[in-house]
């Protein structure tokens, strides 16, 4: 793999040359610009990328606005196609259920691995105007004072993997062999920073006035405890580190090739950004690490191209000088990739984490202290639910009983809503909303035995809970835009639609993330030009539902589930406290 992708790298440069003459002639004669926009997504999981290409019509004869289309889409599973890691469902294993980390070597080798299936796909790649990305939210990656340099000369006839670093994971890399100063970065999936949140919180005053600053209450998972926790467990690794950045900061780095700033849509997940003025907020930062302010990269708006690609991609893959957009968050990019512009406008996406939100024009903040604001990419807010047991709950459920999809969604329909009142906890992990600590499956009147009934329950509990833990928004749901792997699933969609009485419509891209980080570089390009592309223009014809009749609630469940989420909302605290089975 190495040898091919150092032999690739000049051949297609040259094959770049030669392409770039004919993409003149089709201009000349269509009078059509179709430009290429490229869109990553840096997940829990797996890096995708998708390509959009766009036809402008450069004579303005069509009122019609402007044709896009999905070229390309590729993913690669970090379990699956980066073993040497170790990784499992894209985590380092660890004896503490709290801690979750992973290896930012291995996302970066991902990016490598994908440039070379882009070079290879067969596209006009001369085409390509600009590229932004989506990560997940809230990890983050620590570098030496030495990644500065490296990410600037990457040389590309030698893989990004061997110049950043070594593959050897727990082993601490001193800072001259390595651009981190942390071969780990702690994701969103870790728990272990309760006492951290505390002392952050402590020192603002309150959880309420913290809520107020940033968005959201102190998290455990949020950015700033993590860093704090870093900076209290290894003082030298802190003070050997140079910059902190998010994923999606450092994944934009790569491509640039020099630090990247951040966007307020993942910057609002960190516990540091003051959500009003969308800077730093000094206090924050003073309550969570010494010396923080100098190794954070500043927070520019979301439509802010921070570069080109770097000489390394250019010359490694023969791609032309792309601008580089400000990464984001998955959920601020899935915003946009299901069309939510406005507010009123819910999503729910069924990923590795089960999220829902939408657009907020003013920020509202939640009193319960489940919920979070962060900046949307479109200038304004978003509100969101997140739960952590989503997919990998469904899952673990699956192989607990030797199912596959089909057969589940078989036992789905065998089941009548409301499971005859049988009901699931299902935080095989420990669980963000509500926050519990202690993970464990808790069952009311439900056979661990009966594989059906437990299919039904680990949905209606998934399903129950964020319509319970969503009510802070104050948005009243109509219509629901499912996205996220499970969203191809219509008998889960069903559950969805009952039990928050909306219509629930698909989406022809399941990856509303991806598909968001794509029309995100395409509006930054736009808005970069001068063009003054509107976020409706950007979404039209590509991030919208599809055309077939929405999934719609079945009044007979309706009535049901209206019934059955006070229960599960009475039920809730007990099973906090109480054990698991
Ligand atoms: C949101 C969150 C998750 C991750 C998943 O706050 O923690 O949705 O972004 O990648």
């Amino acid at each position: 793999m190495v040898a091919w992708g150092t032999l690739i790298g000049p051949a297609f440069f040259l094959a770049f040359e030669l392409r770039f003459p004919r993409k003149q002639l089709v201009e000349h004669i269509t009078g059509l610009d179709m430009a290429l926009y490229l869109g990553l997504d840096s997940s829990t999981q797996s890096l995708t990328a998708l390509v959009l290409e766009v036809e402008h019509d450069e004579h303005g004869r069509s009122d019609e606005p402007p044709r896009k289309s999905l070229v390309f889409e590729h993913s690669i599973s970090f379990d699956e196609h980066l073993p040497l890691y170790g990784t499992r469902n894209g985590v380092l294993p660890s004896e503490d259920p709290s801690v979750a980390v992973s290896s930012p070597l291995m996302w970066a080798e991902a990016l490598d691995h994908m440039f070379e299936a882009i070079a290879v796909s067969g596209l006009d790649l001369s085409r390509l105007a600009a590229i932004a990305g989506s990560a997940q939210q809230h990890g983050s990656v620590y570098l030496s004072p030495r990644a500065t340099g490296v990410m600037a000369g990457l040389v590309p006839s030698c893989p990004l993997v061997e110049q950043l670093g070594t593959r050897t994971i727990g082993n601490k890399d001193g800072p001259t062999e390595s651009i981190f100063s942390r071969p780990v970065s702690p994701v969103w999936m870790d728990s272990s920073t309760i006492e951290e949140c505390r002392e952050i919180t402590g020192a603002i005053g309150d959880a309420a006035q913290l809520a107020q600053l940033t968005g959201s209450r102190a998290f455990e998972r949020f950015t700033g405890p993590q860093i704090r926790k870093f900076y209290k467990q290894d003082p030298e690794g802190w003070e050997a580190t140079d910059r902190v950045h998010m994923v999606s900061s450092f994944m934009a780095s790569l491509l640039a090739g020099a630090h990247a700033p951040l966007d307020p849509g993942d910057a609002s997940g960190m516990n540091l950004m003051d959500l009003r003025t969308r800077d730093w907020s000094l206090k924050m930062l003073e309550a969570t690490a010494p010396k923080l302010a100098a190794k954070l990269p500043p927070i520019v708006p979301s439509p802010t191209i921070v570069g080109t690609l770097a000489p390394y991609w250019r010359h490694r893959f023969g791609l032309p000088a792309a601008k580089i957009v400000a990464w984001s968050g998955d959920n601020p990019c899935s915003l946009v990739g299901t069309g939510l512009i406005r507010e009123g406008q819910i999503a729910v996406s069924l990923g590795t984490s089960d999220t829902l939100f939408g657009p907020m024009s003013e920020p509202r903040i939640d009193r319960t202290g489940t919920g979070h604001v962060f900046g949307s990419p479109t200038g304004d807010y978003m509100g969101l639910t997140c739960l952590l047991n989503g997919s990998l709950a469904r899952e673990q459920v699956r192989d607990a009983y030797s199912l596959d999809w089909k057969s589940f969604s078989e036992m789905l329909q065998a089941t009548p809503p409301g499971n005859n009142d049988s009901m699931m906890f299902p935080w095989f992990e420990p669980e963000i909303t509500p926050n519990v600590r202690t993970p464990g499956v808790r069952r009311v009147d439900l056979a661990a035995e009966d594989a059906a009934r437990n299919v039904r329950a680990v949905v209606e509990a998934q399903m129950m809970a964020l319509a319970n833990h969503s009510r802070w928004m104050g948005v009243d749901v109509d219509v629901i835009h499912a996205t996220g792997g499970a969203a191809v699933n219509t008998d889960i969609l069903q559950v969805l639609a009952d039990v928050f009485e909306a219509k629930v419509r698909r989406f022809k891209v399941a990856n509303s993330a991806c598909l968001g980080a794509a029309l995100r570089a395409y509006h930054a390009e736009g808005t970069a030009n001068g063009t003054g592309l509107s976020w409706k223009t950007v979404v039209d014809g590509i991030a919208v539902p599809v055309t077939e009749s929405p999934i719609m609630p079945k009044q007979s469940s309706v009535k049901t589930y209206t019934r059955l989420r006070r229960r599960y909302a009475k039920l809730e605290p007990l099973a906090i406290s109480g054990c698991s089975d």
